[in-house]
């Protein structure tokens, strides 16, 4: 009971008296209560209630995002009702979408367009009232706040950080005064090409803006959505056609998803996961780096395909499969990466799978979820002190708070340049499902469900040198009802 109410501390949740003596009763409602956004005042009536459209929650930190698009299932989401089909929606895909001819134009639109729409959000959500960069007065001493893109950021010989704020009308060197401003965490997570708003004040001996205030979009806290009561898994990186494939394990996973394993228990949940969504890096692939050819038991990219589709097929038919690319499948390496293509997987042409690009959304039963291999995940956590690759869904916060699935071009995450940006999080998902760094992790934020799914491959030679430690054979479940968050370990 102390460590849960120390997590309701930490979550800024309130807890009404009558509330405590419900927990007791009733297990399942800690994890309800956890889930609920920050700052919720937890009442019995909040407890029991299984509303089914999403609404925003007043009194979070922020304000509400007016004017987004209706939820869909939402209305027709009966609750606690499993004799009714679970529905399933693709709401965003980018395959075919891809419109970039690769100039350096096209690079310039997709900056302008993330500096416009994320300029947007900040300013619905921080009210702020941002001056174009190249209107900041200099040498005046003036309160201002701005929107614009980090063009870089380095630290000075007196341990404060200098950075250049750009937007589509000039460019302004800033500097924050970390011991003065106590904005070390804030500013020490600032990433090359991240969107921020900053407020501060300009003075009359320097060109420099003295920062404040760093804000970033981030998501309001919301209320999920909801579906019905039926459960989703989330897998990914099972790089079928690798000597390191773990394929025994997944074969028992599939054996309790067909109801032929488990207790009474087990084998209910078993029939009522409807969903099984994988994250990309659904094949080890072939040529994907130098040397691969000695790690792989299938070399052919067409047959490792087969050979997962087998795997899958052995499903029954009500479980709908949905199938995200990551960077070891047949499809371009650049984001967003289109659905794998029929070229080589045609095996995946089945009747109740779904292939889906990276990222994407779809909605289970009315509850959004968010599909994204992972691979800026490597970028967040070279650059963010506070993100590893033991706690992914560290790192998937950062992106949350970003509104942005792949905030640092140039490094580690190839990004095609298109004239709108695919990355952007426009929508606030109920889940935020990654893979890619092969650690599992789940937990929320402001009531976004995160879920890392880890990986079906034992460690690499490769992940040994660089002391990755990966976390096979565990599969994340989530009750598309109530939200309540399982895991089911077959490694
Ligand atoms: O990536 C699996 C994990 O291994 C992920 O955390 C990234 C890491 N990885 C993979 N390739 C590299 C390179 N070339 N440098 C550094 N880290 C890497 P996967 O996509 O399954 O290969
Ligand atoms: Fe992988
Ligand atoms: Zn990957």
């Amino acid at each position: 009971m102390k460590e849960f109410l120390e997590k309701c501390a930490e979550r800024r949740l309130l807890l009404h008296p009558e509330t405590v003596s419900m927990l007791g009763a009733d297990g399942g409602l800690v994890s309800r209560v956890l889930d609920l956004p920050e700052g919720t005042v937890v009442t019995p009536d909040k407890l029991l209630e299984t509303g089914p459209a999403r609404r925003e929650v007043s009194g979070g930190n922020g304000a509400a995002e007016g004017g987004g698009p209706a939820r869909t299932g939402g209305e027709a989401a009966s609750h606690g009702n499993a004799s009714r089909e679970p529905s399933l929606e693709v709401l965003v895909d980018a395959t075919g979408e891809s419109e970039g001819s690769g100039e350096l134009r096209d690079l310039n639109a997709l900056f302008r367009d993330r500096l416009e729409r994320l300029g947007g959000i900040l300013k619905r959500r921080r009210g702020i009232n941002p001056r174009k960069v190249g209107t900041i007065p200099r040498k005046m001493e003036r309160q201002v706040a701005t929107v614009g893109m980090v063009s870089s950021v380095s630290e000075t010989n007196n341990g404060n950080l200098l950075l250049r704020i750009e937007d589509e009308t000039g460019e302004m060197p800033a500097i924050v005064l970390l011991r003065d401003t106590g904005l070390t965490e804030e500013a020490g997570a600032l990433l090359v090409d991240e969107v921020v708003g900053v407020a501060g004040h300009t003075r009359k001996d320097s060109d420099l803006l003295l920062v404040e205030e760093i804000m970033r979009p981030d998501v309001p806290s919301v209320e999920p959505g909801r579906g019905g009561n039926y459960y989703a898994a989330f897998i990914s990186d099972l790089h079928v056609g690798s000597t390191t494939f773990l394929g025994e394990e997944l074969e028992r996973f599939f054996s309790w998803l067909r109801g032929d394993v488990g207790n009474e228990e087990q084998r209910d949940i078993a029939a009522k996961t409807r969903f099984l969504v994988i994250a990309g890096d659904v094949v080890d692939g072939v040529g994907v780096y130098p040397g691969q050819e000695s790690h792989l038991s299938v070399t052919d990219l067409v047959e490792q395909y087969e050979e997962a589709a087998n795997l899958l097929d052995t499903l029954p038919d009500h479980v709908e499969i949905i199938v995200a690319p990551g960077n070891h499948d047949a499809v371009r390496q650049a984001e967003p990466q289109p659905a794998v293509s029929d070229e080589f997987a045609e095996a995946l042409d089945m009747k109740s799978l779904t292939l889906v690009s990276s990222p994407s959304t779809v909605s289970l039963d009315g509850v959004k979820v968010l599909v994204y291999h992972g691979r800026s995940l490597d970028d967040v956590v070279n650059c963010v002190p506070s993100a590893t690759y033991e706690e992914p869904t560290a790192a998937m916060k950062e992106l949350m708070r970003r509104r942005h699935l792949a905030p640092v071009y140039g490094s580690r995450t190839p990004i095609s340049p298109e004239k709108s940006d695919f990355m952007l999080v426009d929508d606030v998902p109920d889940v935020l499902h990654c893979g890619h760094v092969h650690t599992f992790g789940m937990d929320s934020y402001r009531g976004v469900t995160l879920i890392n799914s880890g990986t079906w491959q034992s460690q690499t030679d490769f992940q040994k040198r660089m002391g990755i430690e990966p976390d096979p054979g565990i599969v994340p479940l989530m009750n598309l009802s109530s939200g309540e968050r399982m895991k089911l370990r077959f490694a």
